[in-house]
């Protein structure tokens, strides 16, 4: 077996974003493209001669012959050992478990996460450090200015290794562990939650549906769900991965969920439903006639979480990114604890996490965690909700009305606009920028802008700063609006339009989010000339 070097060149837009690197599949399977970026992951860590890595991924398109490639490159930079899930496939909750558990010094994780996949989809890399999370800003930084510099790549000339059944093989010196992909993650979530609780009020009658949206937590949903706890068959759907998602969006939420939504909303429907993305780290949660939205699904969760074994000493801190609502921050001030605000994207947590000044994350766009690993967890927010559920004995709706009465209400909703031309959407945001100074005392449609801002954050750990993380509008009254760029996308830039208002009026809970918002949506559109910018009447995705 022979190590070839490569001759190459630095190859534009190698950047990761939000998380990790996110390309057109057929990107991503052109020459050289993925040996340069993980050839300038090596470079960017300081090399992997002698290091164990995790390597898994959502199963998509491209999955299989990827990581073959990362095996064969992890092979030539000298690694000692790969531990892979068995057919190449990881949640990234449970790539982010293994990493920790098996003392990794790393590991790569491929998805898209929530985008599609297949040849004509996405397909993503992403490079997690030794606490299990996301690259923090300065190892990602790192990792982009190898890519512009790179000359050449290492890989090793062999067969693909068998991913198939677990064990030990070798590809030259280092060992490749398959290992099987749900065992250890099952593990965990028995040692956090009550099942015997849970798998009680199963047994009793309490019906639910999980959407794995043919996504990569099928395998993990059957096992823990239906498996140890003893869930109908049939209570997981769409449970078998599949490279192109069924041809689907596998984004848990009311658009791309819409099958879900509309059983849960019909007369047979269930206790609870719930749905995860492709990766596994989002989730969706909808009681019988009641959508929780990631926001308030946060709140709840800090509100409940000694309901749960994990947390019954209380939480150290929670943390939400700054378009999160502030629904979490009163649970957290109730309760006498710190809430911090960081940028979006879970890299922004881990050293919260790691300082363990936060215990409970979480992000509006479909993602919680705790401290138990370092990704937001999609099963993870499942079982917390069914534990909370199992404790208290109440319906969704009824915990959901409760937690209102005695917190109040943030409506929350986000307006995106997808595959907007990337120049109509800087200008969009400079215009706001170059406005930001004079606009306090302003009234727009109705609002009085109090201040405004554009969000930077400095790290409380490790004193590391981020800027330009979104433009912030408070009115008097205290409603919100935030602006940003998605770092996500893979065509044109995605605009997102965060919408908050708190409502405490207990006669004035229940309202539709859309009509509740309707002045602040208003205002939003005034203020950055939405319509004008980017000739769309109407958002493409309502959250
Ligand atoms: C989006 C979400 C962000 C999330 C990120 C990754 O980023 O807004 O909250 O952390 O996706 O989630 P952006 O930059 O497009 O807004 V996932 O499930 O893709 O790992
Ligand atoms: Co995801």
């Amino acid at each position: 077996m022979q190590i070839t070097t490569h001759a190459t060149q630095p190859i534009a837009g190698q950047k990761p974003g939000t998380s990790g690197l996110r390309k057109k599949t057929r990107v991503f399977m052109q020459p050289h493209f993925l040996e340069n970026y993980v050839q300038a992951v090596w470079n960017g860590i300081g090399g992997v001669a002698g290091k164990t890595l995790i390597l898994g991924g959502d199963g998509r398109y491209f999955n299989d012959r990827a990581c073959q490639v990362v095996l064969r490159m992890a092979a030539a930079g000298g690694a000692a050992r790969v531990i892979v899930g068995q057919g190449g496939l990881l949640s990234t909750p449970a790539a982010s478990h293994l990493i920790r558990k098996r003392k990794a010094d790393g590991g790569i994780i491929l998805s898209a996460s929530h985008n599609p996949g297949g040849p004509d989809a996405d397909f993503g890399l992403k490079y997690n450090i030794s606490n299990g999370g996301p690259a923090p800003e300065d190892v990602t930084a790192r990792i982009h200015a190898a890519t512009q510099e790179i000359s050449e790549y290492h890989i090793l000339e062999t067969q693909d290794a068998d991913l198939s059944t677990p064990g030990e093989t070798r590809m030259g010196d280092m060992v490749v562990e398959v290992v099987d992909p749900v065992a250890d993650y099952k593990a965990l979530m028995e040692e956090l939650f009550d099942f015997p609780a849970i798998a009680a009020m199963i047994a009793g009658g309490f019906r639910l549906r999980f959407d794995a949206m043919h996504a990569v937590t099928g395998p993990y949903a059957h096992a823990i769900l239906e498996g140890a706890l003893g869930a109908k068959k049939g209570s997981v759907v769409n449970g078998t991965p599949s490279e192109d998602f069924g041809k689907g969006h596998p984004d848990p939420n009311p658009i791309w969920a819409k099958d879900l939504m509309d059983v849960m909303m019909g007369d047979d429907a269930p206790d609870f439903g719930a749905a995860s993305d492709g990766d596994g780290d989002r989730n969706m949660i909808v009681g019988r006639g009641a959508y929780v939205t990631p926001s308030d699904s946060l709140a709840v969760l800090c509100a409940n979480a000694t309901c749960i074994p994990a947390y019954e000493g209380g939480l150290a801190g929670v943390a939400r990114s700054m378009p999160t609502s502030a629904a979490a921050d009163r649970v957290a001030e109730a309760q006498g604890i710190a809430c911090y605000e960081t940028p979006t994207g879970w890299k922004f947590f881990g050293t919260l996490l790691d300082a363990g000044k936060a215990t409970i994350c979480g992000e509006e766009s479909a993602g919680t965690g705790s401290d138990h690993v370092r990704e937001k967890d999609g099963l993870w927010a499942v079982l917390a909700w069914l534990n909370i559920l199992a404790a208290r004995r109440m319906s969704v709706a009824d915990i959901m009305a409760d937690h209102w009465r005695r917190y109040g209400r943030n409506y929350y909703s986000r307006h995106d606009y997808e595959a907007v031309d990337s120049d109509r959407a800087n200008a969009l945001m400079d215009g706001l920028r170059a406005r930001l100074d004079g606009l306090a005392g302003e009234t727009v449609a109705g609002l009085t802008v109090e201040k405004a801002d554009e969000f930077a954050y400095t790290d409380p750990v490790d004193g590391s700063v981020a800027t330009g993380q979104g433009i912030r509008i408070w009115f008097e009254g205290g409603a919100r609006v935030v602006f940003r760029l998605s770092g996500t996308g893979t065509e044109g830039a995605t605009i997102r339009v965060y919408l908050e208002a708190l409502e405490t009026d207990p006669g004035k809970l229940d309202r539709d989010a859309q009509e509740a918002l309707a002045d602040v949506i208003a205002a939003a559109d005034a203020l950055a000339g939405i319509a004008k910018h980017t000739g769309r009447d109407a958002p493409d995705v309502i959250t």
